[in-house]
């Protein structure tokens, strides 16, 4: 299998997680969605990450991807047994992907961090001061009645929680850190599921490639020991995605 996609995007840690619980080896191309070649916009018709290959299928999108795991490989569910569990579990995976997404991804990491390293220009502070005084409050609220205060949300670790779990990693590399005596039940939460081998084992990959520059980065990475794949679909020049806000 191989996929497709930067460490530091929550989609592809989403994904590289959810492998990791089912203790499947992957290979992984790690490039940055605005730096993919014909043959990315081939296989990622929105120009997104994560992609995933595995044999004559190629996936787009986290969700779809990790539906596919679970439904095609053995190995820790990613999804509860109980169908109204199930169906709670995929809202969960739905509101992190769009909502966190849109928030934590577009509203703040991509103006302080992305925006700024890629296409080297200012991103969109405005935005930035908003999502920190309106809408990641917002979320944190709805998530404080959602999550557990001990555990995970239904049992062993899941596809909701690292749903969830993925998006604070890319806020605390824009700096933001849940106020634990806002929100006590989501701070610890996020914590258990962050400090899971799931997501811990990637760590070392993500600051490999968040402290180098595209020309070294897969020496970086390879000296890190990170399963890349030979062939790349990167590129020097960066180009706008299909949707880019
Ligand atoms: N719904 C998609 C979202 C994927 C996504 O937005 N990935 C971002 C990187 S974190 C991306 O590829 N952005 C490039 C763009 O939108 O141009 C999923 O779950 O995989």
């Amino acid at each position: 299998m191989k996929i497709i996609g930067s460490y530091v995007s929550p989609y592809v840690r989403k994904v590289l997680a959810c492998l990791a619980l089912k203790g499947l080896d992957y290979e992984i191309d790690p490039i940055t969605p605005f730096f993919g070649d014909d043959e990315f916009e081939r296989l990622s018709p929105l120009r997104r990450i994560p992609v995933l290959v595995d044999g004559d299928l190629s996936l787009c999108d986290s969700s779809v991807i990790c539906a596919y795991l679970d439904e095609a490989y053995p190995g820790h569910p990613l999804l509860p047994a109980d169908p109204k569990d199930r169906a709670r579990a995929r809202w969960l995976e739905e509101f992190a992907d769009s909502r966190m997404g849109d928030v934590f991804i577009w509203g703040l990491f991509y103006p302080l961090v992305v925006h700024p390293a890629v296409w080297g220009e200012k991103g969109d502070m405005a935005r930035a001061e908003n999502t920190l005084a309106e809408d990641a409050p917002a979320v944190l609220d709805y998530l404080e009645g959602q999550v557990p205060a001990d555990g995970f949300l239904f049992g062993d670790i899941g596809l909701a929680d690292i749903s969830i779990a993925t998006f604070f990693r890319n806020a605390a590399l824009a700096r933001f850190t849940i106020d634990a005596a806002r929100w006590p039940k989501t701070a610890a939460y996020v914590a258990r599921a962050l400090a899971h081998p799931a997501f811990a084992g990637l760590l070392p990959f993500e600051e490999a490639q968040i402290r180098t520059t595209p020309a070294g980065r897969r020496e970086a990475l390879i000296a890190a020991g990170a399963p890349l794949s030979a062939a790349t679909c990167g590129t020097a020049t960066p180009k706008k995605g299909v949707m880019a806000l």
